[in-house]
């Protein structure tokens, strides 16, 4: 038997990957959660007809979003993942000894509970984690309570779509700086330099009004619209700062020093459009 799954986040765009079943298929409270063996890309997770998620080749995301603003801050006590209920996220932050505390405030248990089954291979368990904290809430009543309490703090969220809109607003953005300790560093998903320039630059002049340093990056992710994804790193603390902290002990499959200054270096078209 052979499925084409074909993801249409743009109008205009479309793009496919072969999958070999379909492992779960449910309409959560919130969402359609699917979870597919793909052909190459192994496990998938797809929310709303949008790949989240494949075990080839989450690394680029999650070691990107996770270890440039962990590094820059050097030793991260408390940590907050916004969204991030699939644990990748999370499992990069626990490989910080410094990190006391790290909590994942996902709206979706059904996301989590899924995850844990289906990505096991590759996340192992780190909800078992001590350290590891499940808030099933939205953020935003939880970024309002918590203000300069965070270290660094991972905006993992889908696309700006629906309920997940709100995450990429001004509101957002100045609730999340507030909760940041005085020389933490946020980084959060901030979507295709070719796909979306007008909501990246609003949302690097709402991280440059809040903030000293703010900066965008990208990475490689072949399953993701145009072939990667960018983030917003959004600090006080420069994020070259990271370059001089060694890495955490562990694995790393996507980032090195090069990458990790390679990815703050933009097409002119989009540095144009985003820096001048
Ligand atoms: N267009 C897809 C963007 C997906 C971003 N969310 C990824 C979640 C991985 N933890």
């Amino acid at each position: 038997m052979s499925i084409w799954f074909t993801e249409e986040l743009h109008p205009y765009y479309r793009k496919g990957i072969r999958v070999k079943r379909v492992l779960a298929d449910e309409q959560t409270q919130y969402q359609h959660l699917q979870f597919v063996e793909t052909e190459f890309f192994g496990n998938a997770m797809i929310l709303d007809g949008i790949i989240q998620l494949t075990e080839r080749d989450n690394m680029g995301y999650h070691e990107m979003i996770v270890h440039v603003p962990m590094l820059a801050v050097g030793q991260p006590k408390r940590v907050l993942v916004v969204g991030g209920g699939d644990g990748g996220s999370l499992q990069q932050v626990l490989r910080y000894p410094s990190v006391e505390e790290a909590v994942v405030c996902e709206l979706d248990q059904r996301v989590v509970d899924l995850s844990r089954e289906h990505f096991a291979a590759s996340f192992g368990d780190p909800w078992a984690d001590p350290r590891a904290k499940l808030l099933v809430r939205d953020a935003f009543g939880f970024l309002e309570e918590n203000p300069g309490q965070f270290d660094v703090i991972i905006s993992d969220t889908t696309d700006p779509i629906g309920m997940a809109e709100r995450l990429f607003s001004d509101e957002f953005y100045k609730l999340m700086v507030r909760a940041l300790t005085p020389n933490g560093a946020a980084a959060t998903q901030c979507e295709q330099p070719f796909f979306d320039t007008a909501l990246i630059k609003e949302i690097y002049k709402s991280a440059k009004a809040l903030t000293k340093n703010p900066a965008y990056y990208y990475a490689n992710i072949p399953t993701y619209p145009g072939g990667g994804i960018g983030f917003m790193y959004v600090s006080n603390t420069p994020w070259e700062n990271g370059l001089k902290t060694p890495p955490p002990p562990g694995i790393n499959n996507y980032i090195n020093p090069e990458i990790h200054k390679a990815a703050f270096a933009l097409p002119e078209f989009f540095r144009k459009e985003l820096y001048e």
